[in-house]
């Protein structure tokens, strides 16, 4: 290439001054620079930015900081506790394929001889993977040396059933000795038996099935991930005897579950239907093929993390690792039932891994939390995963923040009561939810309202009457004059929950109801009318029964048994309604997977003995999968190696 001489200015070095190079040279880095930080601005699907750093958003991730990815992306959805319409529309690119897998083949196991196995005293497998497997670059670079050390032994499966106080399936698998009860239990598990049946004949490997058109649901807060009601259900199918069917879908788990999904997820669905159900299976029949499953879903998790703060942001890429904020959440925010609701999953993934950067994680969360300020000792319910400041001040123990509130309490439960500072926090939250929150209707009922920035708005959502049974598993542990205190109000939260099913015409509770304009305890709007098989009342029914035994409880749950038999049962499978307080049915066509997962589940646990799954040793997580108790001294035992649990 030539270069035109120009006057005055030299051959050498393109005819420039000193003074003129170092200024060309200078305009030049900054533009370099300018071009290559306008990259980070870039909405993600732009092919440029993928090209050029796709490499660091999937890097190593470090407790509370890390490189931030600022793209904020336009959501798919909101999440499913907002979304009334969900379930309602046929999701895009669905078929009514009724393609059954062949399932001639399956090796066919059952729960005794699993129990056998595991209580038998035969060599166990090393359930954990090599660490080259498991580990990234990532975890290498957050985790110290001497973290390593103290976790450096391997899991022994062996050893956590030794540390367990009872057989996990009781001693006769919870069977009560009253026909009524047994009856009622059996008719439960015929509930699951047809929902499980018509979900394998006309949903199999989808996510969700649609009782009315007879087809599969895949919809956007799995990512690329398939097969949630069969996550969800292992565990309900497995403590309820349904072998042939929990063969099934042990048999999916190994054939078909595929980790390897590049779609959109939601941290939070992710992490409480598949980390949790996978979890909840390893623990409660020991088979390998769960705990590799959930250690490698578990590290797909990670780069969720990598924000300023280390608060996660609650859409992740499951491939790619990128992640970012939901588009309707406030300014860019996390969404504290979302962060707050990793804490069990995340212990149980560090116990099973012998890895604490999980634990990391979710202790890193509960630090930030601990350190900002909270308006009345509240708990807003965005906060932002850049600055780590509160968005809005809108509290709730419905949905946006209900079980950040029982993570805190199952979290020092299932630490064997170790766990301090989540008790703390806890009985802080509690404490400042009776005095902000907690109101008496003038006929008299108990309710949480919603807090707006000082201002309440009296109204209660299907998901907050989970409370009744957080509370009431909470009481025990409070202070010693506020026990009674806990157990009546649980009790009475409880009733009014239960206020809101019978003052419907269906006997079903409404997605929310108000205690103002002249109601109580009943929708006054619209939009707020429909039940889409929500567990949460039948929740608080079972953990009242556990802890009082008043019989009334279990006549509620049959009372809700009853409504759904009539109501939400079709002919192929069972269905959410639209309108709970008219009798003339409009399905919503969606059998959710959490109706397998806890209606069912819970329901079931009314109607057994307490020694099924005995809350001494077990917590069950937000979506009704049963996680141990971590008893960190007998599993440091050596005394305890050889001790089984005679089933
Ligand atoms: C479930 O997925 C979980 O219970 C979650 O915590 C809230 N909502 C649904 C059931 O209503």
């Amino acid at each position: 290439m030539v270069f035109r001489k120009l006057p005055g200015v030299s051959a050498s070095g393109m005819g420039l001054r000193l003074s003129q190079k170092f200024v060309f040279l200078l305009f030049l880095s900054g533009l370099v620079t300018l071009c290559f930080g306008a990259l980070f601005f870039l909405p993600d699907s732009v092919r440029l930015k993928r090209i050029f750093l796709s490499k660091t958003e999937t890097q190593p991730v470090t407790v509370g900081s890390g490189s931030e990815n600022d793209a904020t992306r336009e959501h798919l959805n909101r999440p499913k506790d907002q979304e009334p319409s969900r379930g309602m529309t046929p999701g895009k690119g669905e078929t009514t394929s009724t393609k059954l897998k062949s399932l001639s083949r399956k090796p066919t196991v059952s729960r005794e001889a699993t129990e056998e196995r595991l209580a038998g005293g035969k060599a166990q497998e090393d359930f954990t993977l090599p660490r080259s497997k498991t580990e990234s670059a990532s975890e290498k670079a957050a985790t110290s040396t001497s973290d390593r050390a103290a976790m450096s032994d391997t899991f022994s499966y062996d050893k956590f059933k030794g540390c367990l106080l009872k057989p996990p399936l009781g001693r006769d698998t919870g069977r009560p000795s009253d026909p009524q009860t047994n009856e009622r239990r059996e008719k439960v598990k015929e509930m699951m038996k047809f929902s499980w049946d018509n979900y394998k004949r006309y949903a199999w490997g989808k996510n969700e099935l649609r009782p009315l058109t007879r087809n599969g649901h895949i919809g956007n807060m799995f990512g690329g991930l398939r097969g949630a009601s069969i996550i969800d259900s292992l565990d309900t199918l497995y403590i309820m005897g349904l072998m042939e069917e929990y063969n099934d879908a042990k048999e999916w788990v190994q054939t078909s579950l595929d980790l390897n999904s590049n779609g959109e997820a939601s941290l939070f669905e992710v992490n409480i239907r598949y980390v949790g159900g996978l979890l909840a299976a390893y623990y409660l029949t020991g088979e390998e093929l769960y705990k590799s499953k959930v250690m490698e879903l578990g590290e797909k998790l990670l780069p969720a993390f990598n924000t300023p703060t280390g608060i996660p942001r609650g859409v992740i890429n499951l491939g790619s690792g990128t992640s970012w904020s939901w588009g309707w959440a406030s300014a860019g925010s996390s969404i504290l039932a979302e962060f707050g609701t990793l804490h069990l999953e995340f212990v149980h993934l560090s116990e099973l891994s012998r890895n604490p950067i999980y634990t990391e994680k979710v202790m890193n969360i509960r630090k930030l939390l601990n350190k900002i300020e909270k308006p009345h000792g509240l708990y807003p319910n965005f906060l932002s995963p850049v600055s780590g400041n509160w968005v809005q001040h809108h509290v709730s123990i419905g949905g946006l923040g209900d079980s950040f509130y029982e993570y805190l309490i199952k979290s020092y439960l299932m630490s064997d009561k170790t766990d301090e500072d989540a008790k703390k926090m806890y009985y802080g939250a509690l404490e400042a939810i009776e005095a902000n929150l907690v109101q008496k209707s003038p006929g008299g009922l108990t309710y949480m309202a919603e807090w707006r920035g000082g201002i309440l708005d009296h109204k209660m959502g299907h998901l907050a009457c989970f409370s009744g049974g957080m509370i009431g598993i909470g009481a025990d542990d409070g202070a010693p004059e506020k026990r009674q205190h806990f157990l009546d109000l649980a009790a009475e939260i409880t009733h009014t929950c239960h206020e809101s099913y019978t003052r419907s015409a269906t006997k079903l509770g409404p997605e929310a109801f108000r205690f103002d304009g002249g109601g109580e305890a009943t929708a006054t709007r619209l939009s707020d009318r429909y039940y889409i098989l929500r567990p949460e009342v039948i929740e608080s029914y079972m953990y009242m029964w556990r802890l009082t035994h008043d019989p009334k409880y279990r006549e509620w749950g049959w009372e809700a048994v009853e409504a759904l038999e009539q109501h939400c049962r079709v002919e192929s499978g069972f269905s959410g309604i639209r309108d709970v307080y008219t009798l003339t049915a409009s399905h919503d066509n969606m059998q959710q997977s959490f109706f397998l997962s806890e209606t069912l589940k819970y329901l079931y646990l009314l109607f057994s003995d307490d020694d099924l799954l005995p809350l001494e040793d077990w917590v069950f997580n937000t979506e009704a999968h049963p996680l141990p108790i971590i008893r960190r001294s007998c599993m440091q035992d050596e005394a305890t190696q050889d001790k089984t649990v005679s089933e």
